[in-house]
């Protein structure tokens, strides 16, 4: 579903640019008219508020006065119909879209829930961030880290969305409303909130992508944003994926609170 709505806000983003358009705005005001006619050195009418001024059909003459009407479509009914197949286009690809219940539309539909994490280490140094976008199949997480040592590190989220340094301890432990063991490699596991490792390059940096199936971002015991919330956390070693409940992953080197966004 993300770049389903990347594509359609992508498209939505393109739109104002004609919508704005001076020369949208202009012939609904006719200030645009004023200031291309008094642009063009064709002055006498320049102060009309009449609209549609009367050459606007046709090519203003040196006198200023009206030529012969053009047969060329009236510009506010163009803008309309490009509005039209904009509109129709949009209609178009959303039912053309597999699987997706209610897609995004703006100013139609409501975005789906999406959350921000800004992750801090135990100085409150800023190293890293979290996108979150409820989809169909779950939530899908888009991290990215800077300024960490190199190595592969555990992610999860864990139970409280609450991050005190240096040991972050009050996040509690991971988000598990099942009840569930650790590990996604566990027969008895996973918790919801595990997560794949992180690998940080030799820059610092690293990138993780994931969808978290036993999550959302709506209401309900599984949602990261009811109740007392809860936090991203990224460990300093590896997660095992097997050992319960930690994965034996080493301290807690960077902490975000889950938050809603828009
Ligand atoms: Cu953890
Ligand atoms: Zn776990």
């Amino acid at each position: 579903m993300l770049p389903v709505f990347l594509l359609v806000g992508s498209w939505f983003e393109s739109a104002p640019v004609w919508a704005r358009s001076e020369r949208w705005i202009g012939h609904r005001t006719g200030s645009s008219w004023r200031s291309r006619v008094s642009g063009s050195g064709v002055q006498s009418r320049a102060n009309s508020t009449a609209w549609p001024p009367a050459n606007s059909f046709g090519a203003a003459s040196s006198d200023g006065m009206a030529s012969t009407p053009s047969t060329a479509p009236h510009p506010l009914r163009s803008s309309v119909v490009t509005a039209s197949m904009w509109a129709g286009g949009m209609i178009a690809i959303t039912l053309a879209l597999p699987g997706c219940s209610m897609p995004y539309i703006p100013g139609v539909t409501s975005p789906p829930p999406s959350a921000g994490v800004t992750l801090r280490d135990a100085n409150g140094r800023e190293v890293g961030n979290a996108v979150l976008v409820q989809e169909d199949g779950g939530v899908r997480v888009l991290l990215d880290v800077k300024g960490l040592t190199p190595g592969t590190k555990a992610v999860h989220v864990h139970e409280v969305g609450r991050c005190d340094p240096p040991s972050f301890e009050s996040a509690g432990a991971h988000f598990n409303p099942t009840r569930a063991e650790h590990g996604l490699e566990n027969p008895r596991g996973p918790h919801a909130g595990d997560l794949p490792n992180l690998t940080v390059d030799a820059t610092g940096q690293g990138h993780l992508e994931f969808t978290a199936t036993r999550v959302n971002l709506k209401q309900g015991a599984a949602s990261l944003l009811d109740g007392s919330g809860t936090a991203l956390i990224v460990h300093e070693s590896p997660d095992d994926m097997r050992t319960d409940p930690t994965g034996n992953s080493g301290p807690r080197i960077a902490c975000g609170v889950v938050n809603r966004a828009g």
